[in-house]
């Protein structure tokens, strides 16, 4: 049983602080700027073991005579109303110190229409001074007044056994794509529930590519602000999102992030919070999306972004939104590159154009190729082109991330290769391999006992990640391998032991991890077979 608890009230009255003092962690930007959170935020959060959706709709914006035109102000008022008609139960913020402001009014007004249970909560009331401004209140015609200071928590336990007092006691998981409720990983991970996480996916990349326009389009809602100004998003949002393939389930967790421009170019504080925030999403996400325009091409940012999930090694999906808008162009292009072929009319050493999603696929992958690892998907928010691909590449890296290679086959696989191309011998000392062992999952992490680590070039490495993502696939992950050296203070095993001789007479060979004189990897037993996965077709 669940019910939804929305935040309302006008900009700056410390709305998300209070929503961070509830929910016990920083998850809304708290800023002394009106209107800093622009979209909802939602938190699964319980109170004394009743658990609930709480809502901060990110600002009531300004009076509607006063900025109608503002793109931002209107979405945002759509928002409140969104939320105001999913929730059960909502508290509207004031701000003792402004007193009631115009704005109150006209939103204590519409509340009142909309007929839901209002509880008022009067904050910053951080003195026994401010205490005697509460009364004014009472003149926004609420039943249930609560002074509060959510920066210092006080108030709040009232404030909340009430309102969870008042949701109904039937109020089911609110399930609409506008307001579904989030289980974030870290809950759905806490002992007693056995639901798997939902995998977390971020949106990421420069601003105005169509991040946003992308969780509208897959969830079919308008769940986050969109609106052709560059930066509109400035808190990561999470966007629950479960979609059934072949009967089967998947819930994700979507989290649109702000634009991430270059840092010298970062105008004020609450953009550099929000770029710090686009990061931890980075951070905390299972598999990131790069959103690229397709207008721009690749720049120097959208680099930049890039090196960011390779460095935090994340398993990546690289989109190339807007593809609407060149469309037509690639069309044409074919066209004459396919007339041109007939008649024969390319003249040696003229450049070929693209003109194939695969041959554009290719030409990202090489401008990206520390990132070549990720499959490159063209899509186009607008008119929905690709989104099913998009989801479908989703749903096959995240089980490239669950693949666990049998120690066997990973064994013969890096013995082959190494038998293939051998490592190059540095001032007469050869790198020299002893077994392998997969330790992660995600990201692939592959263990490698050597004799030296410092041997294990950069190169080698390259060569034998390669060969393992050729065997295994591992589309969209990255590929880590680690050479642990065996420590020197252990003496190689003894040539003869009686011991083990004995031992082994009676029970066959032994099996030992490591085999010093052979210098190369145990076979596995026969008819083990690698087996790699088809790739992602665009
Ligand atoms: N033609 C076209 N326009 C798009 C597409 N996707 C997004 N847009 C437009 O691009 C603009 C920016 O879209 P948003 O979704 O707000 O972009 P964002 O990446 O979330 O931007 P920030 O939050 O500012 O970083 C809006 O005007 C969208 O309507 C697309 O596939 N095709
Ligand atoms: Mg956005």
């Amino acid at each position: 049983m669940s019910g939804l608890i929305a935040i309302v009230g006008r900009p700056n009255v410390g709305k998300s602080a209070l929503f961070n003092r509830i929910a016990g962690k920083r998850i809304a930007i708290v800023h002394d700027e009106p209107g800093v959170t622009r979209d909802r935020v939602t938190a699964e959060v319980e109170w004394q073991g009743r658990p609930y959706t709480l809502v901060d709709t990110g600002g009531i914006g300004l009076l509607r005579r006063e900025k109608s035109d503002d793109i931002i102000t209107k979405a945002m008022l759509d928002q409140v109303e969104l939320a105001i008609e999913a929730a059960h139960v909502i508290i509207l913020v004031v701000n003792v110190q402004d007193g009631i402001s115009p704005l109150d009014r006209e939103v204590a007004q519409r509340l009142r229409r909309g007929g839901k249970t209002v509880l008022l909560a009067v904050n910053k009331v951080d003195t026994h001074r401010a205490e005697s401004g509460v009364d004014e209140f009472a003149t926004l015609g609420f039943e249930k007044t609560f002074p509060v200071s959510a920066i210092h928590g006080e108030g709040i336990e009232r404030l909340m056994s009430t309102a969870i007092s008042l949701l109904p006691a039937d109020a089911g998981r609110v399930t609409s794509d506008a307001e579904q409720p989030i289980a974030s990983a870290e809950e759905s991970e806490s002992p007693g529930t056995r639901r798997p996480a939902p995998l977390k996916i971020a949106i990421v990349g420069r601003p105005n590519v169509g991040k946003s326009s992308i969780i509208n389009a897959l969830t079919k809602s308008d769940r986050v602000i969109v609106s052709p100004i560059a930066g509109t998003t400035r808190d990561s949002v999470d966007v629950p999102f479960t979609v059934e393939t072949a009967g089967v389930l998947q819930s994700y967790v979507l989290i649109d992030t702000a634009g991430m421009r270059k840092s010298r170019r970062i105008e004020d504080s609450v953009e550099f919070y929000s770029v710090n925030r686009a990061q931890e999403s980075i951070a905390r996400c299972d598999i990131a999306i790069l959103v690229l325009d397709a207008v721009d091409g690749i720049v120097e940012q959208d680099k930049k972004v890039a090196d960011y999930i390779v460095e935090n090694r994340k398993a990546c999906i690289v989109v190339v939104n807007k593809w609407d808008l060149v469309a037509e162009n690639v069309r044409k292009a074919r066209e004459e590159e396919i007339e041109r072929r007939d008649k024969k009319t390319r003249t040696e050493g003229t450049k070929k154009t693209l003109t194939t999603l695969g041959e554009f696929g290719a030409w990202v992958q090489e401008k990206l190729f520390f990132l070549d690892y990720a499959p490159v998907i063209f899509t186009s928010a607008k008119d929905g082109f690709h989104l099913d691909r998009l989801l479908e590449a989703v749903r096959y890296v995240a089980a490239q991330l669950q693949q666990k290679v049998p120690t066997a086959i990973l064994n013969r696989t890096i013995n082959d290769s190494i038998e293939r191309r051998q490592p190059v011998s540095a001032g007469g000392h050869r790198l020299k391999f002893f077994y392998a062992t997969q330790v992660r999952q995600a990201p692939p992490t592959f263990l490698l006992f050597v004799n030296t680590d410092e041997l294990f070039s950069d190169q080698y490495k390259k060569y034998l990640g390669a060969e393992i993502r050729r065997a295994f696939g591992y589309e969209g992950c990255p590929i880590i391998l680690v050479p642990k050296a065996r420590p020197k203070t252990v003496a190689p095993i003894r040539k003869y032991d009686p011991e083990r001789a004995q031992a082994e007479k009676s029970s066959g060979p032994r099996r030992s991890a490591v085999k010093p004189a052979a210098g190369k990897l145990r076979r596995p037993r026969a008819g083990a077979r690698p087996n790699r996965p088809a790739r992602i077709t665009r």
